[in-house]
């Protein structure tokens, strides 16, 4: 069975989310972030050095990185749920965005997250690459979303789970005020009883 080290309010619910969708059993633990900088405690540190959430363990397999975690788990589960078959025009897709959620998306937004906890004195050399960032990212993902339901194609998978996160903290920070097609894509996934399930462990 797998073993889900949870931080509440973060990526772990993507692991959460996924291991719902495919109703799998999996071992939860809560660990508590520091109460005055937020990091994570020294409980995951003793699972894996680099003491981020998500990590799951499972047998003699510990990974950190919640896209890896995600491909472990569909590679375990032995239905082809939730992600397309390998080679065709919609796996790629799912790549590209599985990819994009974290190697490019979570920059921006967290950067603009971080930014705003700190007091600042005018504009800094990062704001121009960060606001540009935010109009490609955003205007490439309204325009995807304008013309399929979902970011692999025609049908919910693990990389709508990557992306949902990312666009919900940018929602939270106001940067998706007139990108309709991400507010309703986001309300419809959102719907989904395993992401309901994950959104009640925090
Ligand atoms: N790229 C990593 C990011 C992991 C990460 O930054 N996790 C955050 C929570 S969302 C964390 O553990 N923060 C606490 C800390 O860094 O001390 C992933 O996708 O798993």
């Amino acid at each position: 069975m797998i073993t889900v080290h949870h931080l509440k309010k973060s990526r772990s619910k993507r692991v959460i989310w996924l291991l719902e969708e495919l109703a799998m059993p999996y071992t939860l633990i809560n660990h508590q972030r520091d109460p005055i900088t937020n990091l994570a405690p020294k409980s995951l540190q003793e699972i894996h050095p680099l003491a981020k959430a998500p990590i799951i363990v499972n047998d003699d397999i510990t990974i950190c990185e919640s896209g890896a975690i995600m491909e472990y788990i569909l590679n375990k589960n032995s239905s082809d749920q939730l992600r397309p078959t390998i080679n065709s025009a919609a796996y790629y897709q799912y790549l590209e965005w599985s990819h994009f959620a974290e190697g490019s998306l979570a920059l921006p937004i967290i950067s603009t997250l971080l930014m705003q906890m700190e007091t600042r004195d005018g504009t800094c050399p990062l704001d121009h690459y960060i606001a540009k960032e935010i109009t490609v990212d955003f205007s490439y993902i309204e325009q995807t979303l304008a013309q399929q339901p979902y970011f692999a194609g025609e049908s919910f998978t693990a990389a709508d789970i990557m992306m949902t996160i990312m666009l919900e903290i940018a929602q939270s920070l106001k940067l998706l005020n007139d990108k309709t097609h991400i507010k309703n894509y986001l309300a419809n996934v959102q719907k989904r009883k395993a992401y309901q399930l994950a959104l009640s462990h925090g």
